[in-house]
């Protein structure tokens, strides 16, 4: 579980007093919160204290009918989010690690693989890769390793990859996954269809039918996750997360960005020239060291399109703030 989270919560002995509760559930700008009573709070903020995310730490101030105001959110310990140049959509705080999960059916798009690991690497959470829907890759032993191979040289091999058949092979997807997530929490993301909620139904059983439940409260319902939403296990914590699109980090400095490449900035410190652009520059060591194949293209090719974007969005304005803290890990 998340460090504020493993804080015994002091929870006034009458829930009509303000007391601490975690944010559960969030769709859009709804907010459910549950205290150390397992009461579940409906949360209003205004502001500043509008901007919480599942997984926050909230000080609330009950109002009647389950209902509670947000007075305070407590430090954090990490935040995840992402942002285009006009707004910023966090994704969850206070987490011990991201479960990224991808299939080959439907494809996923590695340029979105790209940016959670520069996200994730940035926010100090450390990173898993779940490969699910390893059934559909029965007989096709060559394309099994050319993805391997690509997702290590895409993470820079510091990132574990786990290779499963949730559905085709659930009790071995449940040994390698438990140890996994036991005593943590964490945040499974990744693009629609790749079986994020098939994995936490899978080790939590009953987490479907609460998110029916959370579904209703919300106004949302349907089958396809439309709401982040926090499912308590036996001594673990697994966040549920829409399919995303979209996963843009104009949040970052183009210093910060540079330092998460740190192949890029190794090889760049041995370009001619100081202010490199790593372009067609001469004597440019990255371009050199993608021609010995040495330097991994797409990589490559990502961070020049995230720093096209930082430089597109700078001159309209400063960049958005993060939406409370910034991100910083104990
Ligand atoms: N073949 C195969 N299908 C799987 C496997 N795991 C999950 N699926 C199927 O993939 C589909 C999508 O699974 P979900 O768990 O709903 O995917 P999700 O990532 O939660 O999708 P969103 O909520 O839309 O973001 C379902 O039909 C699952 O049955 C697997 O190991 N093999
Ligand atoms: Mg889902
Ligand atoms: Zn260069």
């Amino acid at each position: 579980m998340g460090k504020p989270s493993r804080k015994p919560l002091k929870v006034a002995s009458n829930t009509a007093e303000p007391h601490l509760a975690v944010v559960v559930a969030s769709h859009g700008r709804h907010f459910l919160a549950k205290d150390e009573q397992n009461t579940l709070w409906q949360l209003y903020g205004k502001g500043k204290r509008r901007e919480v995310a599942v997984g926050d730490v909230v000080s609330i101030d009950p109002s009647g009918d389950c209902q509670a105001w947000i007075a305070d959110i407590q430090p954090r310990s990490n935040l995840l989010y992402r942002s285009d140049a006009l707004k910023s959509k966090m994704f969850a705080a206070n987490l011990d690690q991201v479960m990224l999960v991808l299939a080959v059916s439907p494809p996923y798009s590695p340029e979105l693989l790209g940016r959670t690991w520069v996200a994730c690497r940035h926010a100090g959470v450390p990173l898993h890769i779940v490969f699910n829907k390893a059934d559909l890759l029965q007989g096709e032993d060559e394309l099994r390793e050319q993805l391997m191979d690509d997702l290590a040289r895409w993470t820079l091999s510091d990132t574990p990859i786990h290779l499963l058949s949730i559905t085709a092979q659930p009790h071995d997807s449940k040994t390698v996954l438990h140890p996994l997530v036991h005593g943590k929490r964490t945040l499974v993301l990744g693009q629609s269809g790749m079986g994020k909620s098939t994995l936490i139904n899978l080790l939590i059983p009953g987490a479907a039918a609460a998110t029916n439940e959370v579904s209703l409260a919300l106004n949302a319902g349907k089958h396809t996750t439309t709401h982040t939403r926090l499912h308590a296990g036996d001594g673990f914590e697994l966040i549920d997360s829409p399919g995303f699109q979209a996963f843009g980090l104009h949040h970052l400095s183009e210093a910060e960005l540079l330092a998460v490449f740190e192949d890029i900035q190794d090889r760049g410190m041995r370009c001619r020239f100081a202010n490199c652009q790593h372009l067609k520059e001469p004597g440019c060591a990255v371009k050199e060291a993608l021609e010995t194949d040495d330097l991994h293209e797409p990589r490559y090719a990502l961070y020049q399109l995230l720093k096209a974007e930082l430089q597109a969005s700078s001159p309209k304005g400063p960049r958005p703030a993060p939406p409370t803290a910034t991100a910083w890990r104990i």
